[in-house]
C-alpha cells in the first residue's frame, strides 16, 4: 500500500470527523475490516482500505448542510432522504471523496455512495464496505453479529442478505421510513440463487 498517501488521508478523515471521537474509532474499524475481506475475496486491499477510510468522511456535517450542500452540488435529493437527511452521508461521502480528498477510482466513490442502503447486484468493493460498516470490530448494538461475522468470511452474499433483514425489521421496529434502494437490495440477495439461475437459463 501507499503508506504515505494512507497516512494523509487518514489524518484528513480524523480531522472531519473530530466533532465525535467514536466515528474515528469505527472509520479505522470498517477500513481494517475491509483490507481483511479484501484478502478474503481476493480484491485489492488498498482500494479496501481507503473505501473504509473515507466512508463516512461526510457523516459529521450538520443536517441542513449535508441538503445544502447537495443542493449546491446537484445531488438529488429523494423524500425519503429529506425525511432523514443523514442517509445524504453517503452520496455526500462520494463526492467528498472526489472533491477534497482526491480520489478518482469510480469503484471507491461507488462503494461509498451505497455503503448505508446498498443496492441490488453491488461490485465487490461495494459488498466489502456495505459488510464492513456493519461488522467492524467496535459494533456492539446489532443483534447476530457474531453469526454474521463468521458468515460473511464465508459467504458474503448471504451475508449481506441477513444484514438486510435484520435492518429492515430495525427500521420497521422503530417506525424509520425505508428507502427504496434498501428494500430492492434486501430482495435481490434473497432471491440470489434464482437470479444466478436466470442467468444461467438466458446467456
Ligand atoms: O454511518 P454508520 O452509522 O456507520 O452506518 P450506515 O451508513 O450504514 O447507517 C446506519 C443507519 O442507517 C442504521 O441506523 C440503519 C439506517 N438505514 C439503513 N437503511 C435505511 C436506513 N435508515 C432509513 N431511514 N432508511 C433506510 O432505508
Ligand atoms: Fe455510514
Ligand atoms: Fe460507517
Amino acid at each position: 500500500m501507499d503508506n504515505n498517501n494512507i497516512e494523509k488521508l487518514r489524518k484528513q478523515v480524523k480531522k472531519a470527523l473530530k466533532k465525535d471521537k467514536m466515528r474515528f474509532r469505527h472509520t479505522i474499524g470498517v477500513a481494517d475490516t475491509s483490507a481483511c475481506l479484501a484478502m478474503r475475496y481476493g480484491y485489492d486491499m488498498e482500494k479496501a482500505y481507503i473505501a473504509g477510510l473515507l466512508h463516512d468522511c461526510a457523516k459529521c456535517i450538520p443536517d441542513e448542510i449535508k441538503i445544502q450542500e447537495c443542493n449546491d452540488n446537484n445531488i438529488e435529493i429523494s423524500d425519503i432522504e429529506y425525511n432523514s437527511p443523514y442517509l445524504l452521508h453517503s452520496k455526500l461521502g462520494a463526492f467528498y471523496a472526489k472533491t477534497k480528498y482526491g480520489i478518482t477510482d469510480d469503484d471507491i466513490c461507488s462503494a461509498i455512495t451505497y455503503h448505508t442502503t446498498g443496492k441490488p447486484d453491488m461490485s465487490l468493493l461495494d459488498k466489502i464496505i456495505f459488510i464492513a460498516d456493519y461488522i467492524e470490530p467496535y459494533r456492539n448494538k446489532a443483534g447476530n453479529l457474531s453469526e454474521i461475522r463468521s458468515l460473511t468470511f464465508i459467504d458474503i452474499d448471504k451475508a449481506i442478505k441477513v444484514v438486510l433483514h435484520d435492518t429492515i425489521e430495525y427500521l420497521k421496529e422503530s417506525g424509520k421510513p425505508i428507502d427504496q434502494t434498501t428494500v430492492d437490495t434486501y430482495n435481490f440477495y434473497k432471491d440470489l440463487y434464482l437470479y444466478y439461475l436466470c442467468k444461467d437459463i438466458f446467456e
